[in-house]
């Protein structure tokens, strides 16, 4: 079943899903103690988890993940951080999960992120800004399998998908 997601609907018919994202909570969120407070926004929010793996990033992984920077001034310096520490890596599930995401997080730079979002409430540093969201569906494609193998990607429906997802046209 892979590259299909499903949600299970009240009529328990079930319908393609359309977008995942992955989430890195990086090494700064894990020792400032933030696992909790950005899990618990996403959860909230009604996206639906597939996926988590805390672990260890190793330094050709996270090349691997910044290889659209490489070559530019920060690159080494990214690399380095994403594998200082260990992180938690996930994957989160809801139609336009990925911009909904990058909003959540805020601008990349926590001194210019807006107030409520997790960057802007929790960082006020350039480089160290707590999480990494995939910024497009290309992105995603690319990113989840640095992190996960196909069959670590779980399916299922939530009970509440209907409250959830619900729309009135
Ligand atoms: P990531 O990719 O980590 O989720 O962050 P963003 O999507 O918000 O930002 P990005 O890809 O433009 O940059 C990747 C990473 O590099 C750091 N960075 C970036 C930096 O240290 N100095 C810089 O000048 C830039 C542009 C921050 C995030």
């Amino acid at each position: 079943m892979s590259g299909i997601f499903y949600r299970q609907t009240g009529a328990y018919a079930r319908e393609p899903m359309a977008e995942r994202t992955l989430i890195i909570i990086k090494p700064d969120g894990v020792q400032r103690h933030m696992m909790g407070e950005i899990i618990s926004r996403f959860e909230r929010k009604g996206f639906k988890l597939a996926a988590a793996k805390f672990l260890q990033v190793s330094e050709a992984t996270a090349r691997r993940h910044y290889a659209v920077h490489e070559g530019k001034p920060f690159f080494e310096g990214v690399v380095k951080y994403l594998a200082s520490s260990p992180v938690l890596a996930m994957v989160w599930e809801a139609d336009g999960v990925i911009d909904m995401a990058r909003k959540m997080m805020g601008a990349t730079f926590g001194y210019n992120a807006e107030p409520g979002t997790i960057r802007g409430d929790f960082s006020c540093s350039r480089g160290y800004n707590l999480i990494h969201g995939s910024d497009s569906p290309e992105s995603a494609a690319y990113e989840i399998p640095l992190y996960f193998a196909d069959e670590e990607l779980v399916n299922y429906g939530l009970v509440d998908a209907d409250w959830l997802y619900g729309k009135n046209d």
